[in-house]
């Protein structure tokens, strides 16, 4: 829809106001607050005034509420300030911009108050998720969900050095792959990173790359004014000047003004006849304001061009903009962290007519009365109603069920428990998501894929199948299946898990995603879970094998420091069990984990933030161990999902302990066993969750610390039964740092054992041997540990 001439005119003094709010936003952060303690916090005027005007058109005009969008994170500053005229921030929270509890510095869906839709920062991955975003809503609508809400365009505003991440590429591919719609790049193409001014022709590259892959590309290149001026006598000789002038060039004259770019123009095509006239016609102001007029900065182009698309394939807009447009430092190629000085904000405060202590008025200084403003506001569409959508939780099954062997690995036992589901009807089975980046077979997603099937907009049947070839696995495409194949990049496993398990809030309908990859390639795609973990998108990774246990396929495919991970990331609890029936236990709490929001307090029993809850990561192998025949206790389940239990208890005589997470467990007990003629009462400490345990530990001491004095963790209470002069031998197929820290809880010496350096090829008893996570490295650590009489079946060390 095309605004009213008034309409247009109001358009126009928001623009500018936003420009002004944003810059005096980061002004105010620099300059006048007081507890800058004179440290510049920055906060990029420059690059947030090169969106100001295509941010103006989207949120005030083009969008509807449903759209979802994925604002460039140095615009932050610009996206505050429209959501501070939407009546949707606050003004304490703009002059708190980046301090404590203040705004924040790049848009977050987790930290900020006002409408954020994605987090943004590392650049790249906001951009990936409007992709992921839309397929995931094909993907809801697909299986009948959420069909009368209207469909979402996923928007993203990407910047022009932004499209160097490689992640970006990968996720163009798979969207191709994977029949992309309703998702619009905006690529504010200002021609400057952050260093320097980008390459000659950048744009053609992206034109040539996103035809490529079928998306619909709009240049927007010259503004309403530059295009009249085209139309004047010779007009057409300024645009072959512009087209043909080097951006370097071009930025270095946006930098001078007016009086530059007439000497330039005169001497280079001044003696050419009408064009003379076109130039002289315009003072030095005017002439600077229409060479300066890219589409960017136009509000009449882009709104025309924004209204004129009409289908729903994909669509890359690359919008010529200036880097600090509007502000002294447009086009100075070392704008990016500039930041205006107090003179040149006095001359733009004059410049936009506005009064000292009148900065933060939202109608202070523009030209339209502001009833009209108040008016025009009250009914932007894009902000009319709640956008926030919502998803009741879904009822979780008490137990997973299924018949494993006796001697079975815990990938073994995830795919039965999952085959399991698949076989079921159950609201939980519909809904869960899986997705694997080229691993769904080695991963042990087969069983599950061959039940519910692959997700595809069209029907596509497994050849083979029809062809009556026989296969373990039946491929099978259609609208209702259940697993997203990806191409091989876990980058995009974790976006597509970030926007699956936001799916709840982006589109009120809840999904239970799960993503299966290699352990060691969660080093490959780690921001991006980091970023899926910081807005809070919820979901279940397992990662599968892990570790050196996965003996001959060596060190490239063995992974380390995995667990450390998994210790470290917030908002993802982790889990490495051992035998299977724990990991029906883990499953099961993180179905109900995953779909926790609440604000609650820590709990008493294991001082986590357990009501809140997060996504779940498991550290699954591929080693098949004899299982424990026992029966699963509430006591037991409740300690398996605490994070650790006694397989052996430390008895009254007990001078070491061992305490083992996953693969570990048959060497942990074998251990046990060569020790027990020589130490009495060794206790056998089985670890389902450091992660878990080390949380839950320093959450206890902070409450204690405060003044809850009888705050007790689960470690804390587990280790109270250990005597103090016990040592504690800890081990795991991971990094030893893992569980070090339990020597601390109640300064029992400890010897940790784990794997530092990198794996190679071998058989398991070769690799535990050369590592010294097997029995017999268990059994010197513990001799080492403890006085005593030597242990008779310990042998010589390699
Ligand atoms: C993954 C990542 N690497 C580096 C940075 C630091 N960084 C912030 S902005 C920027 C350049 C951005 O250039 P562009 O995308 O063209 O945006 P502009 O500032 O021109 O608007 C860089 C390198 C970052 N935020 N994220
Ligand atoms: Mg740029």
């Amino acid at each position: 829809m095309i605004p009213s001439p008034a309409d247009l005119e109001i358009l126009r003094e928001l623009e500018k106001k936003v420009l002004w709010l944003a810059s005096w936003t980061i002004h105010h952060a620099n300059h006048l607050r007081e507890s800058t303690d004179g440290l510049k916090v920055g906060g990029h005027q420059a690059s947030s005034a090169s969106l100001a005007t295509i941010m103006t058109a989207l949120y005030f005009h083009a969008l509807r509420p449903q759209d979802r969008v994925a604002v460039k994170p140095h615009a932050s500053p610009i996206f505050h300030a429209i959501q501070y005229l939407l009546g949707r921030q606050s003004r304490q929270k703009l002059e708190d911009f980046r301090a404590y509890k203040g705004a924040q510095s790049y848009p977050s869906r987790t930290k900020d108050s006002d409408d954020v839709d994605f987090s943004t920062g590392s650049v790249g991955l906001g951009v990936a998720q409007t992709l992921f975003s839309s397929l995931v809503q094909d993907y809801v609508r697909a299986h009948s969900w959420g069909l009368e809400r209207p469909q979402a365009r996923m928007i993203a505003l990407v910047g022009d050095a932004e499209l160097d991440e490689g992640n970006i590429f990968e996720a163009i591919l798979e969207g191709w792959k994977q029949g992309l719609r309703n998702c619009w790049w905006i690529i504010d193409y200002n021609r400057q990173s952050l260093d320097a001014v980008v390459r000659e022709g950048l744009w053609a590259r992206f034109e040539a790359l996103f035809r490529a892959f079928g998306w619909d590309v709009v240049i927007l290149k010259y503004g309403s004014l530059l295009e009249s001026a085209f139309r004047e006598p010779d007009g057409e000789k300024l645009r072959a000047w512009i087209d043909n002038c080097p951006n370097q060039l071009y930025s270095a004259l946006v930098f001078r003004g007016g009086a530059a770019w007439r000497k330039r123009l005169l001497d280079e095509i001044g003696d050419q006849g009408p064009v003379t006239r076109l130039i002289e016609a315009r003072s030095d102001e005017e002439l600077a304001r229409l060479m300066t007029n890219l589409a960017g900065h136009d509000l009449p182009s882009l709104i025309e061009a924004f209204g004129r698309i009409d289908h729903d394939r994909p669509i890359c807009f690359i919008a010529y903009t200036i880097k600090g447009y509007g502000l002294p430092f447009a086009g100075h190629k070392d704008n990016h962290a500039g930041l205006m000085t107090p003179a040149q904000m006095e001359a733009l405060r004059q410049a936009m007519d506005i009064r000292p202590d009148h900065e933060w008025d939202p109608f202070e200084g523009l030209s339209v009365a502001p009833a009209k403003l108040q008016e025009f506001l009250a009914h932007v569409t894009f902000a009319t109603g709640d956008r926030a959508q919502r998803a009741a939780r879904l009822p979780i099954p008490a137990e997973l069920g299924g018949t494993t062997q006796p001697v079975v690995s815990t990938q073994a036992g995830f795919g039965t428990l999952l085959n399991e589901l698949g076989r079921g009807k159950s609201e939980i089975a519909d809904r869960i998501v899986t997705a694997s980046p080229d691993v769904t077979l080695s991963t042990n997603l087969g069983p599950w894929v061959n039940r519910r099937g692959l997700f595809a907009h069209e029907n596509m049947a497994d050849i083979f199948k029809s062809e009556r070839i026989p296969s373990t696995f039946n491929w099978d495409f259609s609208p209702k299946g259940q697993h997203i194949e990806l191409g091989i990049a876990e980058m995009n496993l974790f976006i597509l898990l970030s926007a699956l398990g936001l799916s709840h809030a982006i589109n009120g309908e809840r999904l239970i995603p799960i993503g299966t990859l290699y352990d060691p390639f969660i080093q490959r795609g780690l921001d991006a879970l980091n970023y899926a973990c910081y807005q809070d998108a919820r979901f279940i990774l397992v990662a599968t094998p892990a570790g050196i246990t996965l003996a001959p396929e060596g060190g490239a495919h063995q992974s380390i420091a995995t667990p450390l991970i998994g210790i470290g990331q917030d908002g993802l609890a982790s889990f490495e069990p051992a035998f299977v029936d724990e990991l029906a236990v883990i499953l099961a709490f993180a179905f109900d984990y995953i779909q926790r929001d609440g604000e609650g307090e820590s709990s008493e029993r294991n001082w986590l933030r357990d009501e809140i809850g997060g996504s779940v990561y498991l550290r699954l192998s591929t080693r098949p161990i004899e299982q424990i025949k026992r029966a699963m206790t509430p006591e037991l389940r409740q300690a398996v999902v605490d994070g650790a239990y006694w397989l052996r208890r430390p008895g009254p005589n007990c001078q070491v302990i061992v305490a083992y997470t996953g693969a570990v467990a048959p060497e942990a007990i074998q251990s046990v066993g060569l020790m027990a003629e020589d130490r009495r009462d060794v206790g056998l400490l089985a670890i389902t969750s450091a992660d878990r345990l080390n949380a839950g530990w320093t959450a206890a001491q902070r409450a204690r610390e405060r003044g809850l004095v009888h705050a007790r963790s689960h470690i804390e209470r587990l280790l109270a039964e250990v005597p103090s002069h016990c040592g504690i031998v800890t081990v795991l197929d991971g990094h030893p740092a893992t569980l070090a820290w339990l020597g601390a809880v109640h300064g029992h010496c400890t010897r940790p054992l784990g794997v530092e350096h990198f794996g190679q090829t071998g058989s398991i008893p070769d690799l535990y041997r050369h590592y010294g996570i097997d029995a017999n490295a268990i059994v010197a650590a513990a001799a080492a540990l403890t006085p005593g009489r030597p242990i008779r079946h310990l042998k010589a060390l390699p």
